[in-house]
């Protein structure tokens, strides 16, 4: 996997975005009409990536150094999470599995259907080297009992950069104590710097959550703030 700076669009996703699209451009976020929608994205086609939201052999690839491992006891990796589960990235059939009554434990998640889950999925799967929702199943119970995502933005400073957040990490409150926040943070921390070549990650949370993320270098910046506005939707 690549540790430069400009991230290579991998076959899979090249296929997604269907960038031989006859006038030589890629396609935008996927957010315009079904008709201008490549037809790699059409439901038939989802398996381009196996159902996965991203490429899985992204996890395979972390640097999983003596640092990182230092950090857990007992040890537990990306490809060895803990007894009867996996770490993988988000799947299709996930919004089956639990996936959204989880994120219902962080906030507000209001209705989202099967065919809202499948729309929101094939965006996110079509931007290429973006989404990476990752989650931990337990593969007995068939349930998504942790998650946590990268999501890279694509930049013209810092010499056509990238810039990694993590959003909505969340562990199920029955899976606590099994290192499992830790372990999604590491992973995507370390794909976000390594894998993808962020120049910068970030993520927002609250004051008690500070010390946990300090683990992982996130530290507050001095001088900056965060602002925000909401609106009814
Ligand atoms: C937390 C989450 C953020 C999520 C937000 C939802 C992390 C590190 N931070 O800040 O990703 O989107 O909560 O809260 O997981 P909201 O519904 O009030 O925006």
């Amino acid at each position: 996997m690549s540790t430069e700076k400009s991230v290579p669009i991998d076959e899979s996703h090249a296929r997604w975005m269907n960038i031989d699209n006859g006038d030589g451009k890629p396609y935008g976020d996927g957010r315009t009409e079904k008709s201008n929608k490549p037809s790699s994205l059409e439901p038939e086609n989802t398996s381009l990536l196996d159902g996965n939201i991203y490429d899985p052999t992204m996890l395979a690839n972390i640097p999983w150094s003596q640092e990182s491992q230092a950090k857990f006891k007992p040890g537990i990796s990306p490809t060895s999470p803990g007894v009867g589960l996996v770490l993988r990235p988000l799947r299709i059939e996930d919004d089956q599995k639990g996936f959204l009554t989880l994120l219902a434990m962080l906030t507000s998640v209001g209705h989202v259907s099967a065919e809202d889950f499948r729309n929101q999925f094939e965006v996110m799967a079509m931007c290429p080297n973006s989404y990476y929702v990752t989650v931990i199943e337990d593969v007995e119970q068939g349930r998504v009992v942790g998650c946590a995502t990268l999501i890279v933005e694509y930049k013209f400073i810092h010499s056509a950069g990238t810039r990694g957040r993590i959003e909505d990490v969340v562990v199920s409150d029955a899976y606590r104590g099994r290192q499992l926040g830790k372990l999604l943070l590491e992973t995507l921390t370390l794909m976000g710097r390594h894998n993808v070549g962020c120049y910068k990650m970030s993520l927002e949370c609250k004051d008690s959550l500070i010390k946990f993320y300090e683990q992982f270098g996130y530290e507050k910046d001095p001088g900056n703030n965060y602002l925000q506005q909401r609106f009814k939707v």
